[in-house]
């Protein structure tokens, strides 16, 4: 399935169309999956957007596209040609195109450890077995640069809660895909690889923390870490793990490919804290893709209201 470039809505469509996105998503997500199923022929191409039948009573004006703060979203095309992405490149320009043919079908994402219902699920079963809502976050990167972002996406919790987590269980475990074949950046002996991320058990059950599969209503494309990513928005950008096949129910606190690439640089809680700058530079600002300028970082990314709490009396400059 190739869909022309013509097919790709415009954001200006996209915007206006959102209302009606949000009450079609799920079913449009739904709806491509099962198509998947049927296709032999993986491809790494959106699917074509949903519209209203021709004729059909056109969808309510929706507002203008922002988070809760107010800040426009960033585009589709500064999301989808500025990515970290390691397994490809240190080049987040250069991302987009060589991951361009990634193949995201046929993919599994296999869920254990301390759970009492193990699972496989193959994509389309997670397209289809949970509601995709949208979410606008604001994604801040360690190296200071950030955007917002209209994810699609569901509550990790949701799938956590399939698994059924043991009272052992303690932390959660994300591992991406190991393909140094496809993927010239896995080639590069700095990093242990596959890239792995974890969270505390808590804050993966928390419902800001969500697995996304899409965003401006789109499947995710390979540079965004198709076809499912982690998206935890009071955190470093790098906590985000993509393009993730296992998922592991653990005791003891994992260590992530940046704690083990630069153990006095990179800690296990990553959280945006404007207070904690990094050993090299500081973390008080942040340049807005697309905007002139630096804007002040917010505490938990403007988070802190919803997540503060699961840090109470803990040092978060040495829980850094
Ligand atoms: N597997 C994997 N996940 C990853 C990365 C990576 O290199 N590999 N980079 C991280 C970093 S540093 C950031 S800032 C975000 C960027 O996500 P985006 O390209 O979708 O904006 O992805 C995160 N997830
Ligand atoms: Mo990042």
């Amino acid at each position: 399935m190739k869909i022309p470039s013509s097919e790709i809505t415009p954001e200006h469509v996209y915007r206006n169309r959102r209302q009606f996105m949000q009450a079609a998503a799920a079913l449009a997500v739904g709806a491509v999956a099962a198509a998947a199923c049927g296709s032999p022929t993986p491809t790494a191409e959106p699917p074509a957007p949903t519209r209203p039948a021709p004729g059909a009573a056109a969808p309510p004006t929706a507002g203008p596209l922002t988070d809760e703060l107010g800040d426009p979203a960033n585009t589709f095309e500064e999301i989808t040609n500025y990515n970290n992405f390691y397994e490809f490149t240190t080049d987040k320009q250069k991302v987009a195109v060589l991951a361009r043919n990634y193949p995201t079908r046929p993919w599994t994402v296999e869920v254990g450890g301390l759970v009492r219902n193990p699972k496989t699920f193959a994509i389309e079963d997670i397209l289809s077995r949970f509601d995709q809502e949208e979410r606008i976050y604001r994604l801040r990167c360690v190296e200071g640069w950030s955007m917002v972002i209209p994810w699609l996406g569901f509550p990790l919790r949701k799938l956590l809660e399939i698994v059924e987590p043991t009272s052992e269980a303690r932390y959660v475990r994300f591992q991406s895909v190991l393909d140094p074949q496809r993927m010239p950046g896995q080639r590069n002996p700095w990093y242990e690889w596959p890239y792995v991320e974890g969270l505390r058990l808590d804050e993966a059950m928390h419902d800001l923390t969500i697995l996304s599969t899409g965003l401006y209503g789109k499947l995710l494309l390979p540079q965004n870490g198709a076809p499912l990513r982690l998206v935890v928005p009071w955190k470093y950008g790098f906590k985000s793990i993509k393009s993730i096949v296992r998922i592991d129910l653990v005791a003891e606190q994992p260590s992530s490919l940046w704690m083990i690439a630069a153990p006095h640089e990179y800690g296990f809680y990553a959280n945006v804290n404007p207070d904690v700058p990094h050993p090299r530079w500081s973390q008080r600002t942040e340049r807005r893709i697309g905007e002139a300028g630096r804007r002040p970082t917010l505490m938990f990314n403007g988070y802190a209201e919803q997540v503060a709490a699961l840090y109470a009396g803990m040092d978060l400059r040495k829980y850094y």
